[in-house]
């Protein structure tokens, strides 16, 4: 239990707590979900790599936009968070054509009313990354929709503004992480505002596995799917099982739960350039 947090919410794999009127204490548990299902087994440090990638990239990416972190805790797995009031819209940039990005493309040579050149292949790298925002559904699926339906979310210049700082922080990412040979094929990106509407800050976790594609450059080959950095093992055990995907999913075995930590550690470690042993002795590591 979290010290001094009145439970608030809870994701499929965090949980959020409140703390004051001001703050909010995010928590990253070592759930995993594949296939829209959480498991019975959990990764063990996976909430850890999780908060330090995200506390990562805040620190980095602050000169771009203000963010909520307030402080990392001791434990790795909690961010101390600004309260926000949250804009409803999921600020997602695809830089290749991949998911229900690919699905629309196929089907109508379009991406959110993004026309495309033709011919592309599926996981494609596009010309210039797009900003695709969908809808936060409450339960199910977020729907891409188009920009005239944001426009009625948001106010027009609180769109171009999402969508400019979205594109800068997937692009600055990207760059980052292509040099450190991981692909992040689109991410998700929550934004809030202060109580008064001042000022943007990035909220939620950011370029996480969780909330991106992360994949391996070194096997990339448009005209597929590409294998998960992450979660590939946990896929292809639970494919080899021919389970239906409906809740509950399987337990793991052992050599897959081995294997599916490494490569969220393998994550960690090539970019943040520091190992997770010394996260885990002290998290303010990955700060500048
Ligand atoms: C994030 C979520 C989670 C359940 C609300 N800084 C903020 N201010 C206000 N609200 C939020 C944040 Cl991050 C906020 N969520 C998503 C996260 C569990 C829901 F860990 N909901």
């Amino acid at each position: 239990m979290p010290e001094a947090g009145t439970h608030v919410g809870s994701g499929k794999v965090r949980e959020l707590y409140a703390l004051d009127d001001e703050r909010l204490l995010l928590v990253a548990s070592d759930r995993i979900s594949t296939f829209d299902v959480v498991l019975p087994t959990e990764i063990p440090d996976k909430g850890r790599v999780l908060t330090g990638l995200s506390a990562f990239w805040f620190d980095r990416s602050q000169d771009l936009v203000e963010n909520h972190m307030l402080r990392l805790r001791s434990d790795g797995r909690s961010m101390e968070c600004r309260r926000l009031e949250m804009v409803q819209l999921e600020c997602v940039v695809r830089g290749y054509l991949s998911g229900s990005g690919w699905k629309d493309y196929a089907r109508t040579g379009e991406v959110c009313g993004h026309s495309l050149p033709k011919g592309l292949r599926e996981s494609e790298k596009l010309p210039e990354p797009l900003f695709t925002p969908s809808t936060k559904a409450a339960t199910g699926h977020d729907e891409n929709i188009t920009r005239v339906q944001a426009g009625e979310i948001v106010s027009l210049p609180m769109l171009e503004l999402l969508e400019g700082v979205s594109i800068e922080l997937y692009s600055f990412a990207a760059e980052y992480a292509a040099e450190r040979g991981i692909i992040i094929a689109d991410t998700k990106f929550e934004f809030g505002v202060d109580p008064a509407g001042e000022n943007l800050y990035l909220g939620d976790e950011a370029l996480t596995p969780d909330s991106s594609r992360f994949w391996p450059a070194d096997l990339f080959e448009p005209g597929r799917p590409q294998p998960s950095f992450d979660k590939q093992f946990v896929r292809d055990y639970c494919e080899s099982l021919g389970w239906d995907k409906t809740d509950p999913g399987p337990e793991l075995p052992d050599d897959v739960v081995a294997g599916t930590r490494a490569r969220y550690v393998e994550a960690f470690e090539r970019l943040t350039e520091q190992s997770f042993e010394r996260y885990l002795d002290d998290p303010e590591s990955v700060l500048r």
